[in-house]
């Protein structure tokens, strides 16, 4: 009889505590989502680049030991953490997460994990840029490790395949991979990510062939050849602070990819037939982009009992 009642329990409470939900602080703290909303607006009505900045940060967190906001963990004397890697270096906006995190700890103490704050944040940003709205589950909580020896994020230079089998290790299909880069519709990347590109591709002593000759002309003038100086171009060279799906445009048609993945993309068979769909329908990469964000999301995300709520977001509670 106890098995029989144990057993129905867990049928009916496996499903409430393994999936994340839409409006998990609707009774715990209801002022949740406006909170982070109204500084994400306040940010963007000073900086539009704000919604690259909150992406960028939510890839590189859930990437690295799942979404759980460990990309937001200071270093100390004894532990590098995750944003002193290479990659993350150039991750930006956390004060932006302290800003929410102090008015929510005033709101409601303790209850709204700071994973949660990225997602939604990222979410508010992306809709301003006038990209999707969506609803975005939570119920994540924070973990208490953050390693930058753990950080391995796919390289600019990576091949479509190379890159595929990255994002499948987070779960994440050719269709996903090729929808979440879609997130360099906004935002730029430094010179010298590219700067191979521009002026000698692969040890060839010429620019890359697949990049529009123009674009090449345009960017060895802007970067310049002093390395101390690293400029950053625009990742969309069109609509650069819209989340829409001109970057597919400008990677197919006019071949303005900036980063040598994001012109692959449009070249690779593994991945054209993708890059023209998306780039026929704005709604749709609309609809796509939000389904993808919400799977990218639930990577490997805290839940439960697991982790904690940290109070101050760059520092692991003191137990
Ligand atoms: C194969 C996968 C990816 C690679 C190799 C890649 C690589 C890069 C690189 C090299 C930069 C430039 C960084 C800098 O110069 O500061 C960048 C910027 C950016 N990435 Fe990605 N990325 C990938 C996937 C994604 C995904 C999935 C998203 C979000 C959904 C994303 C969002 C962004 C944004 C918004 C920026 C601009 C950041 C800013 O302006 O501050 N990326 N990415
Ligand atoms: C820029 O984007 C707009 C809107 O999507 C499009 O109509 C236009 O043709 C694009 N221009 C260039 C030069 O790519
Ligand atoms: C592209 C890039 O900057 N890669 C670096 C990422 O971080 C690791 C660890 O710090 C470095 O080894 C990579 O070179």
């Amino acid at each position: 009889m106890n098995n029989m009642i144990s057993f129905l329990f867990l049928l009916l409470a496996l499903p409430l505590s393994l999936a994340l939900q839409v409006g998990f602080y609707s009774q715990s703290c209801p002022q949740a989502e406006t909170i982070v909303q109204r500084v994400v607006q306040q940010r963007f009505n000073s900086d539009k680049s704000v919604t690259a900045a909150l992406l960028r940060m939510h890839f590189h967190d859930c990437f690295v030991r799942g979404c759980d906001a460990s990309i937001l963990i200071d270093s100390t004397s004894n532990n590098q953490a995750e944003k002193a890697a290479g990659p993350n270096t150039s991750v930006r906006e956390f004060a932006l997460i302290d800003q929410m995190k102090t008015q929510l700890e005033a709101a409601c103490p303790k209850t709204v994990s700071c994973a949660d704050i990225i997602a939604l944040a990222t979410r508010d940003a992306v809709a301003l840029a006038r990209g999707p709205k969506y609803s975005v589950p939570t119920g994540r909580r924070d973990g208490k490790i953050s390693r930058a020896s753990e950080v391995n994020l796919p390289g600019p230079t990576f091949t479509v395949a190379q890159a595929q089998q990255s994002f499948s290790a987070q779960g994440l299909t050719i269709n996903d991979m090729v929808v979440l880069l879609g997130g360099h519709t906004v935002g730029t990347a430094h010179c010298s990510f590219f700067q191979d590109r521009i002026t000698n591709f692969q040890g060839t002593g010429a620019p890359d062939p697949t990049m529009d000759k123009a674009l090449v002309t345009k960017l060895r003038g802007f970067c310049g050849s002093n390395p101390n100086v690293n400029p950053t171009a625009f990742l969309d060279q069109n609509t650069s602070f819209v989340v829409d799906n001109e970057f597919y445009n400008q990677i197919k048609n006019k071949r303005r990819g900036i980063l040598q993945i994001d012109q692959e993309l449009a070249l690779d068979p593994l991945s054209s037939s993708i890059v023209s769909s998306l780039a026929a329908n704005n709604a749709m990469f609309g609809q796509r982009f939000a389904n993808a964000m919400i799977k990218m999301g639930n990577i490997k995300v805290l839940q439960g009992t697991a982790g904690e709520i940290r109070t101050n977001c760059r520092v692991v509670n003191k137990s």
